[in-house]
C-alpha cells in the first residue's frame, strides 16, 4: 500500500483532462504551500455570504439541498489555493529540465514496477478501450507518481474559493457545482474529495467536469472512485477519455526523429502534415538512421530549435493533448510510454546553455514581435502555436533558422 505523502501532494498534480480550461501548471514547478496564514476575517465573511448565494445557484443547477449543506458545511476560504493560484504562471522550465524530472530513472523504473504489479489490470484496461497499458502508465506516473501524490486539498473549499476569488470565477463555480453532482451521485464522500489545489482529483487528476464526463466504474461496485488506494477505476478512466478523444492502438504518440543537413524548419510544427514517405523523401530518418513509418498525417517538432531534439508526431500526439495541451506534456507521456515499454532515451541533446524565458520576458517577446509586424495573436506569455508561427515568420524575414524557437537570443535580436 503507499502512503500519500502530504508536504509534496500538491506538486503532484502536473496536468489535468479539461474541457476549455488549461491548466498553466505542467511546464511550471510550483512552491510547496507554506504554513497556513491566519484567515482574514473580512474575507471569510465574504466568503460565507458568497456561499449563501451560490446555495440558490447550485439548487438551480440540481444539487439537492442535503447534499449542499453536508458538502458546504464549515468550509473557509483557503489562502493557500488563493496564493498557488497566483504564483503559478511565474515560473517556467525549459523543455529539457521538465523531462529530465518527468521521464527521469526513477520515473522510468517506479513505471515498469507499476506495470507490472497492475498487469492483469491493465491489460484488461487495454482490451477494454484500445489504449495501450504503457500509455495509460505514463499519464498516471506524470499525474500522481504512479498514485503516490494523489493530492491532498479538498477539492470542495478548493473550489469554492476559487469560484469566490472571480479570476476565472465562472470557470470554476461550474467545477463546483459538477464536484456537488459527483457526492450526490454516491461516488465519494465530499470530506474523501481530495486533490490538488486547482480541483484535479485523484490517480489521474480528473477535473469534475472530466469525471462526470469520462470516469468510469471499472471495479462493477457502482461507485466510480478514482481516490481510492485501488487505481482500476481511475486508470480504466484515463483510458476511456483517451479512447473517446480518438486514440488510434498501434499508432505511436510520436517519435525521435533526425532531420538532415540542409532541412527547411520552415516545415516544422504542428499545422504542416505529410506522409511517411513524404519525410523520408525530405531526408527524414528515425533516431537509428532508417527511414521513418507511415502512421497517417505526420508533423515534426523541434520544441528546443534546430539545436535540440526533433520529433514526428502523429495522431495520437493530439489525443494526449487533450489531457493537457502544453507539447512538453505530450512528449513527456509519449516518451515515458516508450520508457516503460523498453524503448530508448532521447538520443539527441538539448540547448542547455539556454536558459528558460521568464514570464515578463515572454510578453516582452510577444509585445516586440507583434510591434514588429509578427502578430502573436495576444500578449499573455504563453509560448502557444500562434507565438512559434510569429518566431518563425521573424526569424525567417531575419534570414535566421526558422525553427519557431523562442529564445533569449531572439528577444534580444527584437530589442
Ligand atoms: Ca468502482
Amino acid at each position: 500500500m503507499r502512503k500519500i505523502v502530504a508536504a509534496a501532494a500538491i506538486s503532484a498534480g502536473l496536468s489535468a483532462p479539461v474541457s476549455g480550461y488549461a491548466p498553466e501548471t505542467s511546464l511550471r514547478p510550483v512552491p510547496r504551500p507554506g504554513p497556513e496564514k491566519i484567515v482574514m476575517s473580512s474575507a471569510n465573511a465574504g466568503f460565507d455570504r458568497w456561499i449563501g448565494s451560490f446555495r440558490s445557484r447550485a439548487l438551480a443547477a440540481g444539487i439537492r439541498p442535503d447534499v449542499f449543506d453536508r458538502a458546504m458545511r464549515g468550509l473557509s476560504y483557503n489562502t493557500n489555493v488563493i496564493e498557488r493560484d497566483r504564483t503559478q504562471a511565474e515560473f517556467t522550465k525549459t523543455i529539457w529540465d521538465y523531462l529530465d524530472s518527468a521521464v527521469s530513472d526513477t520515473r522510468v523504473k517506479n513505471g515498469k514496477a507499476a506495470l507490472a504489479d497492475h498487469r492483469r489490470l491493465l491489460e484488461r484496461i487495454e482490451r477494454t478501450y484500445g489504449v495501450e497499458k504503457e500509455v495509460v502508465v505514463a499519464v498516471w506516473g506524470l499525474e500522481s507518481a504512479y498514485g503516490t501524490f494523489r493530492g491532498t486539498t479538498p477539492v470542495i473549499e478548493a473550489l469554492a474559493t476559487l469560484a469566490y476569488d472571480g479570476r476565472r470565477g465562472r470557470f470554476f463555480e461550474g467545477q463546483l457545482i459538477d464536484a456537488l453532482k459527483i457526492v450526490q451521485a454516491g461516488d465519494v464522500d465530499p470530506r474523501a474529495m481530495t486533490g490538488s489545489w486547482a480541483g484535479a482529483m485523484g490517480h489521474t487528476q480528473f477535473i469534475p467536469s472530466s469525471f462526470l464526463a469520462y470516469a468510469v466504474d471499472f471495479t462493477g461496485d457502482g461507485r466510480r472512485d478514482i481516490w481510492g488506494e485501488d487505481p482500476a477505476d481511475a486508470l480504466a478512466s484515463t483510458a476511456a477519455y483517451l479512447a473517446r478523444f480518438g486514440w488510434t492502438k498501434g499508432q505511436p504518440w510520436g517519435m525521435e526523429v533526425a532531420l538532415p543537413a540542409g532541412f527547411d524548419y520552415a516545415l516544422t510544427g504542428e499545422r504542416i502534415r505529410k506522409r511517411g514517405r513524404d519525410w523520408n523523401g525530405l531526408g527524414v530518418r528515425d533516431a537509428a538512421g532508417r527511414p521513418v513509418p507511415d502512421h497517417g498525417p505526420a508533423s515534426i517538432l523541434v520544441p528546443a530549435g534546430s539545436r535540440g531534439a526533433a520529433f514526428m508526431i502523429f495522431g495520437n500526439f493530439h489525443v494526449i493533448e487533450r489531457y493537457n495541451a502544453a507539447d512538453a506534456y505530450v512528449i513527456a507521456v509519449g516518451h515515458l510510454a516508450d520508457r516503460i515499454a523498453g524503448g530508448a532515451p532521447i538520443r539527441a541533446g538539448w540547448p542547455r546553455g539556454d536558459r528558460a524565458l521568464l514570464q515578463a520576458e515572454r510578453m516582452e517577446l510577444q509585445e516586440r514581435l507583434t510591434k514588429a509586424g509578427f502578430s502573436t495573436g495576444g500578449v499573455d506569455g504563453k509560448i502557444g502555436p500562434k507565438t512559434i508561427a510569429a518566431v518563425r515568420a521573424y526569424q525567417r524575414a531575419a534570414g535566421l533558422v526558422p525553427d519557431g524557437y523562442a529564445s533569449l537570443e531572439i528577444l534580444k535580436r527584437l530589442r
